[in-house]
């Protein structure tokens, strides 16, 4: 851990305006360390630790991200937008103006201006979820016509076929001895039950049948804010911007939002997907998506919304079974609860396809 002066001086690198009065923790994200940076200046700023373990390539990392929020900045400019600042996020140059991160060759750092005024939320409302809807169906349409090429932050990030293999690697290597568990065992033939169905997307894009678009591929509700009206304010956490389905993005919210509890509670009887959200955030997402969706991509959004919560099962458990060395834990069985949870979600949106594929239908 960084002391307050050593992260003051890391700050202190970039471009920032004003003297810094304090810096303290910030949000509750589990790869990067987030801290706010308070000025004396007009703005705050958010600096953070980039997990490097994680994003290898920081270089491509903030290439797609200067990408992204320039393309966005110019469509907002054009359409005469006047609250850019809190619209999309603007990474802060260091102070020769060479790049928008600093690395001692070990650590990676970045600094973006804060938004003020904004709010993110761990849990919403059917109305907010409408909003967040209309804004990723948005943001992905914005993304429609870059004219840069993206890469693959972490390769194959949402690839459900990967995802498995990685699962039968951590079960065949077993290096936290934790196969011994009977409930570790079990869960490894729930999932693999599912996995053919499951790696459905990757056999549809080998068919040419399913395309790739930039997504953000990380929309848990807890990444986008809003202000204190409701109205979505901007889209964060920008790292896994790359070309994926556009499953990643409207499964992932759903994940998050509809689940009627945390990711991580560990009392399943709280689980289960909420089709109010569903609903809520399909509306939203197909009125703003609509000019670019297919329709294999519109009639899939079902297992999209099954996909997400098996996929971060697949990835909590094989972590659990890893011994904990990818997601930030609190106590020894957090990944086991999450893992839990997730399945739960899931098999509680499974048998609520017909009812989801029943509402687009009426849409
Ligand atoms: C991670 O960084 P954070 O907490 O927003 C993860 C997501 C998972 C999520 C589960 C790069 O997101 O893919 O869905 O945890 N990000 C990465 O909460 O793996
Ligand atoms: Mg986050």
């Amino acid at each position: 851990m960084k002391t307050q002066q050593e992260l003051a001086a890391i700050a202190g690198k970039f471009a920032i305006e004003g003297n810094i009065t304090d810096i303290k923790p910030l949000g509750n994200g589990l790869i990067n360390d987030t801290f706010k940076v308070s000025t004396d200046g007009a703005d705050s700023y958010v600096l953070q630790r980039i997990n490097n373990a994680i994003f290898q390539d920081v270089e491509l990392l903030q290439h797609n991200i200067e990408a992204v929020t320039a393309h966005i900045r110019r469509k907002l400019e054009a359409a005469g937008e006047k609250d850019i600042k809190r619209k999309v996020l603007h990474f802060v140059p260091l102070k020769d103006g060479s790049k928008t991160y600093w690395t001692d060759g070990e650590t990676f750092w970045r600094i973006s201006v804060f938004i003020p005024d904004a709010l993110t939320f761990e849990a919403v409302t059917p109305e907010y979820s409408y909003f967040a809807g209309k804004a990723f169906g948005n943001f992905e349409a914005m993304l429609a016509d870059i004219p840069d090429t993206l890469g693959e932050t972490i390769p194959d990030f949402h690839n459900m076929e990967l995802r498995a293999r990685q699962l039968r690697e951590a079960v065949a290597t077993d290096k936290a001895g934790r196969m011994a568990e009977p409930k570790v065992r079990e869960m490894v033939e729930n999932l693999y039950a599912y996995e053919e169905e499951m790696t459905k997307a990757e056999r549809l894009f080998r068919e040419g049948k399913l395309p790739k678009r930039i997504c953000h591929c990380d929309t848990k509700v807890n990444n986008m804010m809003f202000d204190k009206d409701g109205n979505v304010l901007c889209v964060i956490d920008l790292d896994t911007l790359m070309p994926s389905f556009v499953f990643s993005d409207f499964g992932d919210f759903l994940r998050t939002a509809a689940n009627f509890t945390a990711e991580d509670d560990p009392d399943t009887s709280k689980v289960g997907f909420n089709m109010e959200i569903f609903k809520a955030f399909t509306k939203g997402y197909i009125e703003s998506a609509k000019v670019f969706l297919t329709p294999i991509e519109r009639e899939n959004l079902p297992f999209a919304a099954c996909l997400f919560p098996y996929m971060q099962c697949v990835r909590f458990f094989a972590d659990y079974i890893n011994g904990d060395t990818y997601y930030k834990i609190k106590y020894p069985a957090h990944n086991w609860d999450r893992t839990l949870n997730q399945w739960t979600l899931f098999k509680s949106a499974e048998a609520k396809l017909g009812e989801m594929k029943a509402y687009i239908e009426s849409l």
